[in-house]
């Protein structure tokens, strides 16, 4: 199957809220594979369902994959809650949603996250550092949010301005 594309800022579906998953079908499984091929070929460490156009709670994560002597070992997160926050952590994050743009972000250091994984059974896992902070990443991504609506209103605009110049630019040709 061709790759899933990646939606992109400013797509109204990047700002959806996203619906819980019920039943573990065949089809979310598809979906899940296709999430982790895009997001290897991205190449990216995390990727959630409203990236790919699926407004419902689920996304995959691989912090270690791209470090020396890393190997793929995606998880997926299913119906994500996080039952504790703690700390500060401030990190320059990239989005596959938000081309050509980083920035600083303050997250929480430390986060308790539940989820359901492929199976249906309940994960319960506690994450600190860039874990951590992609985890929050994604988790946003289902509430409609990006890291862009979580930095000053001044670079925010500088951000929106650039982007749409780059839109007309490539409507252009
Ligand atoms: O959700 C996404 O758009 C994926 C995003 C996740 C993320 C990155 C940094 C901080 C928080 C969340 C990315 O993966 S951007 C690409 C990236 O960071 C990366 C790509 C290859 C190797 C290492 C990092
Ligand atoms: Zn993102």
């Amino acid at each position: 199957m061709a790759l899933r594309e990646i939606v992109q800022f400013p797509d109204p579906r990047l700002k959806e809220i996203s619906q819980p998953v019920g039943e573990i079908t065949e089809e979310i499984h598809q979906l899940v594979r296709d999430m982790c091929e895009a997001m290897y070929d991205e190449p990216g460490i995390g990727l959630a369902a409203p990236q790919v156009g699926e407004a419902i709670r689920l996304f995959v994560i691989d912090t270690e994959w791209s470090e020396e002597g890393g190997e793929r070992c995606p998880q997926v997160m299913i119906n994500p809650e996080f039952l504790h926050k703690e700390g500060k952590i401030v990190w320059e994050e990239g989005c596959l949603s938000v081309p050509d743009y980083t920035a600083d972000v303050e997250r929480a250091s430390r986060v308790t996250i539940r989820a359901q994984d492929l199976d249906g059974k309940e994960i319960v896992e506690e994450a600190e550092g860039l874990r951590a902070v992609c985890l929050q990443h994604e988790f946003d991504h289902l509430e409609g949010k990006l890291f862009i609506d979580r930095i000053s209103r001044l670079k925010r605009s500088l951000y929106v301005k650039k982007r749409k110049k780059q839109l007309a630019e490539e409507d252009e040709g």
